[in-house]
């Protein structure tokens, strides 16, 4: 017998008390866009801008689970899920973005709170999962540091009015996303590409996490607070310096720039000098202040870990080899995303966090694959491509937990099919399928699976 197949027989046992959850983002599901007071957000004027998504879809309906969720709670209690971690879109609880209270939206998440709580189900809050209130982006968004403070004021009231009940906290999901996603690539709200102002963004979200952590901690006594970062790892194309440079910039940008400030590492050097040279620091490092460096790398209970996939990164140009170029490895397996399946990468990433960074617990905040597979004439839908993934990624985070990491919970992305951003509706990452004509769920032969993978705490 060979080694792969001993391995692939073995059961996998993730330890008690292991936390099995599944994931989903406000704007992603909720719709009800202008319901009971909620405020416009970056993304409602975004989607709403023509060409800005893939199918010309926006999230004002979505999987309409704000007039749906004491169903979607049956649902995740049918599932067995431990645990659901969601997002509060912050223009329900402040449609200006600072200042008057909506008490309806507060009412909202109080709402299903309460009724997770009832369903046996633990709460996740995400506060900031890339729905800024539109006020907020007129009065110069994320690049501009009353955004921060903003933030902190949102934090505040959710967590006093929440913080009795909800003892799990993240403070932002993917900063990488906020800020060089949506301020320099452009591919996201607000759809900016100002390598500088992405700096600025990176900032202020860390800093505004430093500031929130406290308050949090004052509101919710007893609560663990994190944050929520999304790894793609990369791999070099070929040993050439000039890939390995590649490389090293591709991390720097995609992973250190984040991690070691949060760590207490300032900004990495290295990379200060990388965009420095590109131009993204035409002041140098004005933005940042006295004391925010220590406000930043405040203690937190745990890192949450967003993995789907790795890159292979290639210098661009011999002579000027900055930005890198990625793409996704040829002769393997892809997701619908065009993602290729990787998951001794997560194993690779699990370990290095917990060997360089050393979080006192990790969650898999999370993980999944978009494959579009529906119902068939029995209405089944045998999504066998994503149990492999799912059945792949565990098995590779069950390995790092051999290995020492505190790996201490799992959220699958995502409970249910739902608006993938500037993808639209057409990349299906749900367990459960959604019809968007009629709003039916359905679970898919993988919910069913991570159904049995919960009860049995393995497979
Ligand atoms: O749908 C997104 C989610 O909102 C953030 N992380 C990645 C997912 C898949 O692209």
């Amino acid at each position: 017998m060979t080694m792969t197949s001993q391995v692939s027989h073995q059961p996998i046992k993730f330890p008690p008390h292991f936390i099995w959850g599944a994931a989903t983002a406000a704007y992603q599901i909720e719709g009800a866009w202008n319901e009971d007071g909620r405020g416009e957000s970056i993304w409602d004027r975004f989607t709403h801008t023509p060409g800005k998504v893939e199918d010309g879809s926006n999230g004002d309906v979505a999987c309409d689970h704000y007039h749906r969720w004491p169903e979607d709670i049956a649902l995740m209690q049918s599932l067995g899920l431990q645990a659901y971690r969601f997002s509060i879109a912050w223009p329900r609880i402040l449609p200006q973005g600072r200042g008057q209270v909506n008490q309806p939206g507060l009412d909202f998440y109080s709402r299903l709170v309460d009724g997770l709580l009832a369903a046996g189900i633990e709460p996740y809050i995400t506060l900031y999962h890339w729905d800024l209130p539109q006020a907020l982006q007129d009065q110069g968004g994320w690049p501009a540091r009353a955004t921060a403070e903003a933030f902190v004021e949102y934090a505040d009231v959710v967590s006093r009015a929440l913080g009795d009940r909800v003892k799990h906290w993240i403070t932002h999901n993917e900063p990488w996303c906020i800020s060089f996603l949506s301020h320099y690539i452009g591919e996201h709200a607000p759809g900016w590409q100002d390598g500088a102002a992405s700096l600025r963004v990176a900032h202020h979200l860390l800093l505004s996490h430093g500031w929130a952590v406290p308050v949090i901690r004052r509101n919710s006594p007893g609560s663990q607070v994190g944050i929520t970062l999304n790894f793609t790892p990369g791999d070099p194309a070929s040993p050439s310096a000039a890939d390995w440079e590649a490389w090293r910039y591709h991390d720097g940008y995609s992973h250190r720039w984040f991690l070691d400030p949060l760590y207490g590492r300032h900004y990495p050097a290295d990379m200060v000098a990388d965009f420095t040279a590109q131009g993204f620091l035409p002041e140098g490092m004005v933005f940042v202040e006295a004391g925010d460096m220590a406000a930043i790398a405040v203690q937190t209970d745990f890192l949450g870990v967003n993995f789907y996939t790795r890159e292979i990164v290639r210098n661009k140009d011999a002579a000027d080899n900055l930005p890198q170029t990625v793409f996704p490895a040829p002769r393997s397996e892809w997701t619908e995303m065009n993602w290729e399946v990787h998951p001794d990468s997560l194993y690779n990433l699990l370990n290095r966090l917990h060997f360089e960074y050393r979080p006192p617990q990790i969650f898999i905040t999370e993980n999944g694959a978009s494959y579009a597979d529906g119902p068939d004439s029995q209405g089944q839908i045998k999504d066998e491509r994503r149990i492999a993934y799912l059945r792949r990624h565990l098995t590779a985070a069950h390995r790092a937990i051999k290995n020492g990491v505190p790996l201490v919970g799992y959220f699958g992305w995502s409970l249910m099919d739902n608006f993938e951003w500037a993808r639209g509706y057409r990349q299906r990452f749900g367990l459960v399928w959604v019809n968007y004509d009629t709003q039916q769920r359905l679970p898919k032969d993988s919910a069913l699976w991570y159904q049995r993978v919960i009860a049995e705490n393995g497979f």
